[in-house]
């Protein structure tokens, strides 16, 4: 295999066959059909996006995709995402807490990777958590995040059996910032889910989400038509 699956938010094939959304009681919303004519929009973000807003923290908002098979072993994913001001102006409020963009877990539910925005007191900066099952790990981005600005992550999550032997990498637009190996698993990747709520009167817009087991998904740099849909070009190997 190679590409797994990639969900533009546009129209076809549908959202519906690949998310299902995390909500408990009112006060947050998600969009998938949000007009990216309101967006900074990079290449590839077509007119519809992912948007989710969240204003109660004690509900869950964010959405949820189960891969087919058993856990991957080996897991490559890449999203876009940009914030408005006054998501940065709340998360400045709630210095510390992290308004989520991917989180991958286990078939149990457990967390293999978390990664999303927080004010460190001084910038805007993406969060990254990753667990080996002797405990957790976190660093943050070199580069601090801007207000209207699309940015696309990108994450490896490789289990390669209980031996110490697993590893996990992260990158902002193309770029290392984060690394470890020698990590000790139980299992693989199964869930992936996006956004999470976290902190009162933020937003966050998403797309171009693509996960594939064999290599880094790289940027959008285009489209192309396949069976009279057009798709996604990857810049990295599997296009
Ligand atoms: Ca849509
Ligand atoms: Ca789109």
């Amino acid at each position: 295999m190679a590409q797994i699956f990639t969900e533009t938010f546009e129209t076809t094939p549908g959202y519906d066959n690949v998310w299902s959304d995390v909500t408990s009681g009112e006060g947050n919303s998600i969009d998938p059909d949000y007009d990216t004519s309101n967006l900074s929009s990079p290449i590839g973000w077509g007119s519809e996006c992912l948007k989710i807003d969240v204003d109660v923290v004690s509900n869950n908002a964010a959405v949820r995709h189960d891969l087919d098979e058993d856990p991957e072993d080996d897991l490559y994913i890449r999203a876009y995402f940009q914030v408005d001001e006054g998501t940065l102006s709340a998360l400045a409020t709630y210095s510390g807490y992290i308004l989520t963009i991917i989180h991958v877990l286990t078939t149990g539910g457990s967390s293999r990777f978390t990664i999303g925005i927080v004010y460190d007191g001084a910038n805007y900066v993406l969060r990254n958590t990753y667990t080996d099952d002797g405990g957790g790990n976190s660093d943050d981005s070199a580069g601090a995040i801007t207000f209207d600005t699309p940015y696309y992550i990108e994450a490896m999550y490789n289990y390669a059996g209980g031996g110490g032997n697993s590893s996990y990498e992260w990158k902002l637009n193309g770029v290392t910032q984060g690394s470890d190996s020698g990590l000790t698993l139980l299992t693989g990747s199964r869930r992936i889910q996006l956004g999470g709520c976290n902190v009162p009167g933020t937003s966050i817009c998403i797309d171009n989400v693509s996960v594939d087991d064999e290599d880094w998904l790289g940027p959008v740099v285009g489209r192309q038509k396949v069976d009279g849909y057009s798709v996604l070009v990857n810049g990295g190997l599997h296009t």
